[in-house]
């Protein structure tokens, strides 16, 4: 059955917006807000809330109804290709597959100084209830930390051993997050190292569709929980689990 978003009542196609335009504030400028809203197919268009970001700037908050509509039975969706596993299954994976520790280098690269995801990921405290993969006595965990090099990961990959890199990419303006993941891949293929690699990217712009083409084996978005990074990785060095 076809849908449309809910705002006071069924159908009703109720969307609020938000975007600056490159305009000082003024009646101008919140005429071309209501025109270019109505451009992208809204109805009954309101500017509810217009404020100068500067002197050469207004953002705005603008509702609309919109004349679009989806059926949700007729979307793809893609399920995780993974089973989620306990401490335990995951500790008993690794010992079995490679008779030794699973070595993860993690780091946050290029500009990006957020840390918080990596570490969600990564630390012994973990996140959202989970514990981190260094709580995991079969995992060895190297946290590189904040606006690391991707030739530092490099070095560390070789000295480490590493069967595990991830990236964590918080900034995305101008793209910076698929620019630095590239280049952390782009390093690793010109030092020979990402053929053996498993390879992981995350951060809350991302979602799981954006592997293939940024060449990584997985992105994790907004959310991820360390218990899903670890079964991913227990899953990629052992194939499925028998239950
Ligand atoms: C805390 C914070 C900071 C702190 C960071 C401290 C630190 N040590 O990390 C400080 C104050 C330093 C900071 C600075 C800046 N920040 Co800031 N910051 C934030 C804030 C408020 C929270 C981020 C956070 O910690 N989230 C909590 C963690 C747990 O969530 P997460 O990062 O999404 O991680 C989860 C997943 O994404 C995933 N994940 C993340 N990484 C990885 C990696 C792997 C391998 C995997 C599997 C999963 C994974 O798992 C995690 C757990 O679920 C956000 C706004 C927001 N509410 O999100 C802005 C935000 C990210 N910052 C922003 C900006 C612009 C900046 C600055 C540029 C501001 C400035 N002008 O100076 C600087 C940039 C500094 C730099 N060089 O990077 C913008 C980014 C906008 C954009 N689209 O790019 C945001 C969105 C704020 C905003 N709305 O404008 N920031």
């Amino acid at each position: 059955m076809e849908v449309k978003p809910y705002g006071d009542a069924r159908n009703d196609g109720l969307v609020q917006l938000s975007f600056t335009l490159p305009v000082p504030e003024s009646e101008r400028a919140r005429q071309a807000a209501l025109e270019l809203a109505r451009k992208m197919g809204f109805q009954r268009c309101q500017v509810v809330h217009m404020k100068a970001m500067g002197p050469d700037f207004t953002f705005f908050v603008m509702y609309g109804s919109t004349s679009h509509s989806i059926d949700p039975d007729l979307v793809t969706v893609t399920e995780r290709e993974f089973p989620l596993l306990t401490v335990p299954e995951i500790n008993r994976v690794i010992r079995e597959s490679l008779k030794r520790r699973l070595v993860v280098v993690g780091a946050c690269t290029g500009t990006d100084a957020h840390t918080v995801g990596l570490d969600a990921i990564l630390s012994m405290k973990g996140f959202a209830g989970d514990k981190g993969l260094e709580y995991l006595q079969e995992m060895q965990v190297v946290n590189m930390g904040a606006q690391v090099d991707p030739g530092d990961i490099v070095e560390v990959v070789r000295r480490e051993q590493a069967d595990a890199v991830l990236i964590s990419q918080v900034v995305t303006q101008r793209d910076a997050h698929i620019v630095h993941l590239t280049q952390v891949r782009e390093a690793l293929q010109t030092a020979g190292e990402r053929e053996r690699l498993i390879l992981v990217g995350g951060g809350p712009r991302f979602s799981p569709e954006q592997a293939a083409e940024l060449g990584y084996d997985r992105i994790f978005g907004r959310g991820t929980k360390p218990s899903e990074v670890a079964s991913f990785l227990a899953h990629r060095i052992a194939g499925p689990v028998p239950a």
